[in-house]
């Protein structure tokens, strides 16, 4: 299902003079307004191949319909996203749940949507059918180097994968750890991982970086060997310079403040970039901004800080991945609105008056630190947001039109209504 420019100028015809007053009223109070709108136009947010269907809990799946049967579909759900919003031009694969069986086809098949292969990620926490070993009790982690070899290897094929679909990145997430307290001895389990990730760093090719995703916890689990940021910034130091910590919001305890492990991680050089999501409790993978915006938006101010004092690209520098999982939502409507929720957050980021803030902080007045940064947050740029879609030929407004044209109606009649997407 192709949206095309046209179209979507068609569609956005009616709604323009409601926008252009809304724009205006923003822009008026915006210094450096074409910069934002550059930043915001270039600001591209990869989808994850493993949430383009319905998940589920360990409790229960309520499967959605016309959910992509293949790649194939799951590229062109994509490119419907980046037709209608024009930040989505970036898939990220997990492997094996996504094998390209033709990459050269799957590579221009992908580019003929404007989209391109973020990080691909490994999986050795299931096991494959075809699989000679078990990750029962852990993969790189592993008691038994056989164990481990395969895990490695599984890696090194996936790296395989991304090279020939012109991917530059490698994301591991470890559901290695103990469920019981005296299962693992903690240095021998960090050690034979560190051991197996210098073999899978050793054979990323030059221009590639590898990303250690920690997490603090999963029911069942007494201990994570890639628990928290620090132990994840352990394993990336002491690697090298082409590995770094990929912080994905969902995987810290409650009330961490993430903001502040986004700012060390960037001063060290190692940060890798992030899943976006949201979550009340444990890793609920909730749409992004729909539990702690303001919890975002510090993460952006954080970001925007740390890369502007070294020069960084905001839109290439960093990996700007989500990972969410749709278990009520319609899983492009819940995207759509997770992008959007991103894109406000990077926006609000974006006005912070820095040289002001800097100043305030210099001089410990503390109300008008806070009051600088919540001016910024409570600034409705929504229509900041719309007016870069505009300019890149995008929806003014993308969830309405998704739900205007009956897409998800479109999506059963072609592919059927009980099928369903690999992943999560
Ligand atoms: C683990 C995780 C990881 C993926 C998986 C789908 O919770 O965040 O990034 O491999 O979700
Ligand atoms: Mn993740």
């Amino acid at each position: 299902m192709l949206l095309d420019k046209q179209l979507i100028e068609d569609k956005n015809k009616s709604l323009l003079s409601a926008h252009k007053r809304s724009f205006e009223f923003t822009a008026d109070g915006v210094a450096n307004l074409n910069q934002v709108l550059q930043k915001l136009v270039a600001f591209q947010i990869a989808i994850p191949s493993w949430a383009l269907g319905t998940g589920g809990t360990r409790f229960g799946r309520f499967s959605g319909s016309g959910e992509p049967r293949n790649l194939e579909e799951k590229l062109s759900d994509v490119g419907l996203l980046h037709a209608l919003n024009q930040s989505s031009g970036a898939i990220s694969l997990h492997i094996p749940w996504d094998i390209p069986q033709d990459a050269a086809a799957i590579k221009a098949l992908a580019a003929s949507y404007y989209i391109k292969f973020d990080a691909v990620n490994s999986n050795t926490f299931q096991d494959q059918a075809t699989q000679e070993h078990s990750y029962k009790f852990g993969s790189l982690q592993h008691v038994d180097k056989a164990v481990r070899k395969q895990a490695i290897d599984h890696n090194i094929e996936v790296i395989k994968q991304g090279v020939a679909l012109g991917s530059k990145a490698l994301t591991v997430w470890l559901a290695d750890g103990s469920c019981f307290p005296g299962q693992l001895n903690f240095r021998g389990a960090w050690e034979r991982t560190y051991e197996s990730l210098q073999e899978i760093y050793a054979a990323l090719p030059y221009d590639w970086k590898v990303f250690v995703e920690y997490k603090a916890f999963e029911p069942n689990f007494y201990s994570m060997s890639v628990g928290d940021w620090g132990q994840s910034y352990l394993y990336a130091s002491k690697l090298g310079p082409k590995a770094y910590t990929l912080v994905d919001l969902g995987h810290h305890l409650p009330n961490t403040n993430i903001e502040q492990i986004v700012s060390l991680l960037m001063m060290e050089n190692k940060l890798a970039g992030f899943h976006f999501n949201d979550s009340k409790y444990g890793d609920d993978d909730l749409t992004v901004g729909s539990i702690n915006p303001y919890q975002l938006f510090l993460i952006f101010n954080e970001l925007v800080e740390g890369m502007d004092a070294k020069g960084m690209n905001h839109a290439t520098d960093l990996g700007w991945m989500i990972d969410a999982s749709h278990n009520v939502k319609d899983p492009l409507e819940d995207l759509l609105q997770s992008i959007e929720a991103i894109m406000i957050a990077y926006a609000q980021a974006l006005l912070v008056d820095t040289k002001a803030l800097k100043e305030a902080q210099a001089v410990n007045d503390v109300v008008r630190c806070q009051e600088i940064l919540q001016t910024a947050y409570r600034t409705d740029v929504r229509s900041l947001v719309a007016q870069a879609r505009l300019l890149s030929g995008g929806a003014l407004q993308p969830l309405n039109l998704y739900r205007q044209m009956n897409i998800r109606k479109e999506l059963v009649k072609e592919r059927g209504e009980k099928t369903v997407a690999t992943g999560l």
